[in-house]
């Protein structure tokens, strides 16, 4: 198959949500680089019917998530309009298999672009971060895939919740605050957000660095989600999940049929 039909069939499971084979199986030449362009021309099919790109999404940036799906870098992923949850209620309805995670959301007042980007620049252009969640939700069958498969199928992108606080990017010392995942009561997961590249703020350095490789930027007004905290934890209906960034804030999710 071609980038563009394979693009068009993943699009096709990311609408429906039905699982489907990895596309490594029948596709083994595939490389890291076709992978990004079947990704964009997914979310392409996507917003020509309307929907619209507001960010990027770095993922695999912590030890824990690469160790818990067995890829060992980090990618880059597309947000769309539709992925933005407007309340902390996710509908079960059309996804598969979605498991949560902690974040950090970066949303920028400039644009970053080149292979030269450094951490200072990242905070000039950062207007403020966000405590925020990602739903994440693997077309592939049993959330199981390569660095292709997962980098085609944009980086498992479903859904994403920016708390209702945003704070100023110099408001603390981000890598130093604790995080941690409770689902209906029981804590589940934790960790701090120097697990993610010893700080968030790398992440987007890193994402920046990586766009300049394929001729992407970030524009002023994007959110950059930097990557989960902690592993991501499996939920289903009825589901309630409370992610606390330490006395900092509370994002909260309750998980429908
Ligand atoms: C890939 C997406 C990872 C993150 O924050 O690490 C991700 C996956 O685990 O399915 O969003
Ligand atoms: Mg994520």
């Amino acid at each position: 198959m071609n980038l563009q039909e394979l693009a068009l069939k993943i699009d096709q499971h990311q609408q429906t949500g039905v699982e489907m084979d990895k596309i490594t199986i029948e596709n083994s030449r595939l490389t890291v680089e076709d992978a990004y362009k079947i990704q964009e021309l997914a979310v392409d099919e996507a917003i020509e019917r309307g929907d619209s790109l507001v960010g990027w999404k770095m993922g695999l940036t912590s030890l824990a998530k690469q160790k818990s799906v067995g890829v060992d870098e980090a990618i880059y992923g597309r947000l769309t309009k539709s992925m933005e949850l407007s309340e902390p209620v996710l509908h079960m309805k059309g996804l598969i298999h979605p498991r949560v995670e902690p974040e950090l959301a970066f949303v920028l007042n400039k644009d970053l672009s080149g292979p030269d980007v450094t951490v200072r620049d990242v905070w000039a252009a950062t207007e403020c971060i966000f405590p925020a969640l990602e739903v994440i939700d693997s077309r592939y069958k049993n959330f199981s895939f390569t660095l292709v498969d997962v980098v085609a199928d944009n980086a498992s992108s479903t859904k994403f919740y920016l708390g209702n606080q945003a704070f100023s990017p110099y408001h603390t010392s981000w890598e130093k605050m604790k995080v941690s995942m409770y689902r209906n009561g029981e804590k589940l997961q934790s960790g701090l957000g120097s697990d993610v590249l010893e700080h968030p703020v790398k992440s987007v350095v890193e994402l920046v660095k990586m766009l300049s490789n394929s001729g992407h930027s970030l524009k002023a007004g994007m959110v950059v989600l930097a990557g989960g905290i902690t592993e991501a934890v499996n939920i289903y209906a009825g589901d309630r999940i409370e992610i606390y960034f330490d006395d900092l804030a509370e994002v909260k999710l309750e998980v429908k049929e």
